[in-house]
């Protein structure tokens, strides 16, 4: 019988599971799946975890999400197409809903499909390797709680392991004796550590847009953001500013590229993360930059140096779950033989076409239709349930419209499932105001009591 291995079970490990048990619950033949994942229960960097560093088994600790985190976007931009928010929950639910909400939604489908049985929780994988002459894989795993290490053979993998986990860490000079704490996005757990504090913040994308605007909403005295290219450009609150690139540290004081200085009591380097694949030997591991059209990956999914070998998720991201989705569908359509793959030399033209025109693009509106157009590609070879793409585009571009109008209140905003065609109903509380996170909370129809965190 014919095997596939899925390296992780987050959002898109699970779009995986969903789309060959979608294909058999239709009456299809499928493969026997096997995925690993490597922490103790599904959903990815959705599945919270308090520790940092290494976890309780020594392995290094896979998630970077923070307490109190929000969607960055408007969750009708990432719904599932053949689960909508609406049956998950019963009813119509606010737009940005915090991570709990959004865990639950995700495990839900899959609960509903009944593909637990198929994970090997607390099982990293710890190398693959392939065989020319069998054209198989040996994948080498480890099960932590028994601690087993073992090998079993694959026709096809897929890697799903993320890549917004292994931190991109440069170096500033001061930085070894500056007297305050230091740290990388991905550790970073809980505002209330920089309460009353002067934090300062490298970098310019999502996570030091969030990341400091979590920070002044949990009381930081002041937030500076310093940027290598060019400034975020919102209109931030007074305490709250941004500064050009940090050039070194001396004390508790940084100095930047303009000449000014700030002191300040934290480091907080939001500077991205690595493609990071140390259980992949050279000839099957992706070397890519967090672009929108990843290095090596054909269609955006199959290996340009193996066809037996996938990747889900790897392009930088405005689409999420439901391209995950997408991908893997299209992934499993190539693996059920339903999907013919053309001659290598088409899969390379379509590759250049569509890296020239990745070159092209210079603001996030364009960004946003080309991976919408790239979504839309796949999505025409598949049985994954139709949506509708540009009117996804479009509340893309409502999104940003609105952060540009106001970056501590856009998420009070609601629009409309492209599911459902339901219009997501206003959150109880204003995001400022909202400081309790919990799923019980964000699903009251009524404010809350005063809710304190602290
Ligand atoms: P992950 O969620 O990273 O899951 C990968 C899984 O693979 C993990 O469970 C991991 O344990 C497992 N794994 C890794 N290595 C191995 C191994 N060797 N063996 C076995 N298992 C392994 N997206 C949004 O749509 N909205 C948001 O608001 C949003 N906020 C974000 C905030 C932060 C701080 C970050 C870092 C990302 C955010 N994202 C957001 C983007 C995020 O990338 C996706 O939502 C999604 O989690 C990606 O899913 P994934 O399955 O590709 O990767
Ligand atoms: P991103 O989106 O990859 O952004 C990385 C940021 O780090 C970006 O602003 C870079 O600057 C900056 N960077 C990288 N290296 C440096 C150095 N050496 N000096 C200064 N600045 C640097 O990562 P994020 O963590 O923000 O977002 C990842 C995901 O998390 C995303 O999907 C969100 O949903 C949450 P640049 O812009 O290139 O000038």
């Amino acid at each position: 019988m014919t095997r596939v291995a899925v390296i992780g079970a987050g959002p898109s490990g699970l779009a995986q599971l969903r789309a060959f048990q979608s294909a058999a619950r239709k009456g299809a033949a499928i493969p026997e799946i096997v995925c690993f994942e490597k922490q103790s229960d599904w959903g990815g960097l959705w599945n919270y975890t308090w520790r940092t560093g290494l976890d309780e088994h020594g392995e290094p600790v896979h998630g970077s999400m923070y307490r109190y985190l929000w969607s960055n976007g408007p969750k009708e931009c990432l719904e599932f197409a053949d689960y909508s928010f609406e049956e998950h929950f019963g009813k119509p639910i606010p737009s940005y809903p915090p991570r709990a909400v959004l865990w639950d939604y995700i495990k839900g489908r899959v609960e509903k499909a009944d593909v637990r049985k198929w994970v090997r929780f607390n099982t990293p994988v710890r190398m693959v390797r392939f065989d020319e002459a069998t054209k198989k894989f040996t994948v080498t795993a480890h099960e932590r709680t028994e601690d087993r290490m073992y090998d079993e053979e694959f026709d096809y993998v897929v890697v799903a392991s993320g890549h917004f986990s292994t931190p991109n860490v440069p170096y500033f000079e001061g930085v070894k004796s500056f007297n305050g704490r230091v740290l990388h996005a991905h550790d970073f757990r809980d505002a209330l550590e920089f309460k009353g504090k002067d934090i300062l913040i490298v970098g310019r994308s999502y996570s030091a847009e969030d990341i400091g605007s979590q920070c002044w909403k949990y009381g930081a005295k002041s937030v500076t953001t310093s940027y290598r290219s060019k400034p975020m450009g919102f209109k931030w609150p007074a305490n709250f500013e941004e500064r050009p690139l940090l050039q070194r540290l001396e004390n508790r004081t940084a100095y930047f590229a303009d000449g000014s200085s700030k002191e300040v009591d934290a480091l907080i380097l939001c500077t991205g993360y690595q493609h990071h694949f140390p259980f992949l030997p050279d000839d099957l591991r992706l070397k890519t930059a967090n672009r929108l059209w990843a290095d090596h990956l054909y269609k955006g999914v199959i290996f340009d140096g193996n066809p037996q070998l996938f990747y889900i998720g790897m392009q930088d991201q405005f689409y999420t779950f439901n391209m995950f989705d997408v991908q893997a569908w299209w992934a499993r359509d190539v693996m059920m033989g339903r999907i013919k793959l053309p001659p290598e030399a088409e899969l390379k033209a379509n590759f250049d076409k569509w890296r020239a025109r990745e070159e092209t693009l210079e603001d996030a509106e364009q960004m946003i239709w080309y991976q919408g157009d790239y979504v839309k590609e796949l999505l025409a070879e598949t049985d994954y349930p139709q949506f509708d793409i540009e009117a996804t585009n479009k509340t893309f571009m409502e999104w940003e419209h609105h952060k540009m109008e106001d970056i501590m209140g856009f998420r009070d905003h609601g629009y409309r499932s492209l599911m459902t065609g339901t219009m997501a109903p206003k959150h109880h509380t204003k995001w400022v105001e909202a400081l309790d996170d919990s799923l019980e909370t964000y699903l009251r129809t009524e404010p809350a009591a005063a809710t304190k965190v602290a």
